[in-house]
Order: structure tokens, then C-alpha cells, then sequence
């Protein structure tokens, strides 16, 4: 008999660096230094021990590029683990922004599921000082994430945690309660 196994979907309206996950993303820059947004959240809640390791990627292959992600420890966050990723920035939708959000949520989806991580949140990647139109992201990112659950369903759990109420709004509209 076989079984099929389901993935549940979930969005929550708030700070992620409160969500109990195997791993949280983190809307990272190429330089890996941190920054403002929730990258300076991530960075305040978890400690030194995050900027360190990001440090030591840093000097081994020198930043991180956009739709690129790395790994790390998680400090002192309820996570196991954060995935710095770096999305786009918006330049006007003819620069590729729309093919690095996809990589950048599918590179992620990647690490979690090549390093036997269970459970994954995103924050609403590039929309804030990116500036990448809202409604535009939800589209590129439940496609994304829709495609990479036909080929792996290791991973059990993906929250989207949307801080502000108009990127709450549009995944609310997508995924049921
Ligand atoms: N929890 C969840 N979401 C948050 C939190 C939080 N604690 N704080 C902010 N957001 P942004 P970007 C939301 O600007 O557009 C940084 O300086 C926010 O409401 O953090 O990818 C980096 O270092 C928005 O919806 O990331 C980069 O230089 C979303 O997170 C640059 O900003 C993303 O906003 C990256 O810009």
C-alpha cells in the first residue's frame, strides 16, 4: 500500500524569529553582514555566534550571490538553524528579479531538504527595502514552492511569516486556513 505523505503550508502574521522550525530564512545581503529589516532582527535575537559564522563563509568563498543561500547556526533563536538567503533587488521587472526570487526560495527549499531539516519559515523575501512588488512574490513564491513538493516531500512543514498586513492579506487569499 502506499501512502502519500502531505507537506502542510501555513502563514502566520509576526516576527520570525519566534517560530519553533528546524530552520528559518533570513533575507540576507551578499556581503553576509547583516543589515536592517528582518536580517537585523535575526541577527539581534540570535547573538554573535550568526555573524561569526557568516564571517567564516565569507572569507572561504566571499559573500553569498543573489539567489544564493548558506547555512548557519542559529544562536540563541528557538530555530535549529538559519538559511541566509539573499533575493533580488527590484529594478523595475527587467533585470531577472522574477527568476531570482524563484531560486532564492528554491535554493533555500534546497538546503533545508539536502541537511534533513523537517520544518522551514520564510519571511516575505525582498519586499521590503528591495522593494520587490508584493503581489508579484506570492505568485513566483507558491509556484516555487509548489514545484519543488512534486519532486521532494521531506520536508513536512513551511510556514510564511508575513510581518506586515499586505503581505499577510495575499498569502491569507492563497492559502487556506
Ligand atoms: N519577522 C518577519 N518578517 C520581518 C521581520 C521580522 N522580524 N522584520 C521585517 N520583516 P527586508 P529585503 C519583513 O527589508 O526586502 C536588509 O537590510 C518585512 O516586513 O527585511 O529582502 C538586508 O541586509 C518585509 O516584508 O528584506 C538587505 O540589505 C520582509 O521582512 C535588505 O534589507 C523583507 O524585508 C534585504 O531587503
Amino acid at each position: 500500500m502506499s501512502t502519500t505523505k502531505t507537506t502542510s503550508i501555513e502563514v502566520i502574521r509576526g516576527d520570525i524569529t519566534k517560530v519553533h522550525v528546524d530552520a528559518i530564512v533570513n533575507a540576507a545581503n551578499t556581503s553576509l553582514l547583516g543589515g536592517g529589516g528582518v536580517d537585523g532582527a535575526i541577527h539581534r535575537a540570535a547573538g554573535p555566534v550568526l555573524l561569526e559564522e557568516c564571517r567564516t563563509i565569507r572569507n572561504r568563498q566571499g559573500g553569498c550571490a543573489v539567489g544564493d543561500a548558506v547555512l548557519t547556526s542559529a544562536g540563541n533563536l528557538p530555530a535549529r538553524f538559519v538559511i541566509h538567503a539573499v533575493g533580488p533587488v527590484w529594478n523595475g521587472g527587467n533585470s531577472c528579479e522574477s527568476e531570482l526570487l524563484a531560486r532564492t526560495y528554491l535554493k533555500s527549499l534546497e538546503i533545508a531538504n539536502d541537511n534533513g531539516l523537517r520544518s522551514i519559515a520564510f519571511p516575505n523575501i525582498s519586499t521590503g527595502t528591495y522593494q520587490f512588488p508584493k503581489a508579484r512574490a506570492v505568485d513566483i513564491v507558491l509556484s516555487t514552492v509548489t514545484e519543488f513538493l512534486r519532486e521532494s516531500r521531506r520536508i513536512s512543514r513551511i510556514v510564511f511569516v508575513c510581518l506586515d498586513e499586505e503581505n499577510y492579506q495575499l498569502y491569507r487569499k492563497r492559502i487556506p486556513m
